[in-house]
């Protein structure tokens, strides 16, 4: 079923978003946001897509939208120059916004730094948030955000790691509900982003967060892996270790996997 988009609008409290925009198949929400003109935009401008034929994940990787099986969207942010050394904390508060709709729900998932929700260690949503500068300004900030809401299962490649909320809940999930929770959950993490107070965000996600003192491995971006404890989320939003070497290093992106001895499922 269509989203019911003018239902979502009525009921979006204190918020942020400006605007919610609905299109019923393209090929990427991040694609479109990064696409508008300059003169189109506004701050907290949501996209959202019915399907994605082109779904984004993080290093070119696809990311599986089917028609009304979930939510897929973009918001638009114009933070400003100032928040320059911040902006790995965006992707933090879009995985925390949706972490926290679902928990509501009754659902015990967890938070992988930095863009994962996991059930059971398999992946219910995805954030990747993308970067449009000019010069050396970053001038807009796409949170692209996918959530697995009601497909029954997985085919091939996904099914394993794969989950969505019907899955979980055993029951069919009211899409518009949940939208209008991440929204209003973004637009407090977004407010508090603005006001400046990291700290409230950090502490919220290493609370929710599964891997603090646990050994990982992580891909980092310059195609090297390394391996640690997690000791950290900084203010800055990147992942701390402590290495096997004894020494602090810190990292601002990667692909992690915790070790299986730490894994119940
Ligand atoms: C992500 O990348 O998890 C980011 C996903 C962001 C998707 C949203 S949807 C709205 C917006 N517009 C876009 O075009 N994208 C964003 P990454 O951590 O690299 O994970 C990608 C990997 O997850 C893929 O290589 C698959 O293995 C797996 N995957 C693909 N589709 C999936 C799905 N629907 N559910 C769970 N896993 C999936």
């Amino acid at each position: 079923m269509k989203l019911d988009i003018e239902m979502v609008r009525d009921n979006l409290e204190n918020s942020l978003i400006s605007e919610l925009k609905y299109y019923d198949s393209i090929t990427s929400t991040n694609e479109l946001a990064l696409d508008i003109k300059d003169s189109l935009v506004k701050e907290c401008m949501v996209i959202i897509a019915g399907e994605q034929t082109k779904g984004r994940g993080r290093l070119k990787r696809n990311w599986f939208s089917p028609q009304y099986q979930g939510l897929w969207m973009s918001i638009i942010l114009l933070p400003g120059q100032k928040y320059k050394n911040k902006l790995s904390l965006l992707t933090l508060i879009g995985a925390l916004s949706v972490h926290e709709a679902i928990k509501k729900m009754g659902i015990n998932s967890t938070l992988k730094w930095p863009n994962d929700i996991l059930y059971e260690s398999k992946k219910v949503c995805g954030v990747l948030s993308q970067f449009k500068s000019v010069g050396d300004k970053i001038n807009r900030v796409v949170v692209g955000i996918g959530v697995n809401v009601n497909q029954k299962e997985f085919d091939d490649e996904l099914k394993g790691s794969s989950v969505s909320l019907r899955m979980i809940k055993d029951k069919k999930i009211n899409k518009e509900k949940l939208l209008i929770e991440i929204l209003n959950n973004f637009s407090i993490y977004y407010g508090l982003f603005k006001k400046q107070q990291f700290n409230n965000i950090i502490k919220k996600w290493k609370n929710e967060m599964d891997m603090l003192n646990k050994n990982i491995t992580i891909n980092s971006l310059d195609g090297k892996k390394h391996r640690g404890k997690v000791i950290d989320i900084t203010q800055s939003g990147e992942l701390k270790l402590k290495l096997d070497s004894g020494k602090n290093k810190t990292f601002i992106a990667g692909d992690v996997s915790i070790d299986k001895k730490f894994l119940k499922y």
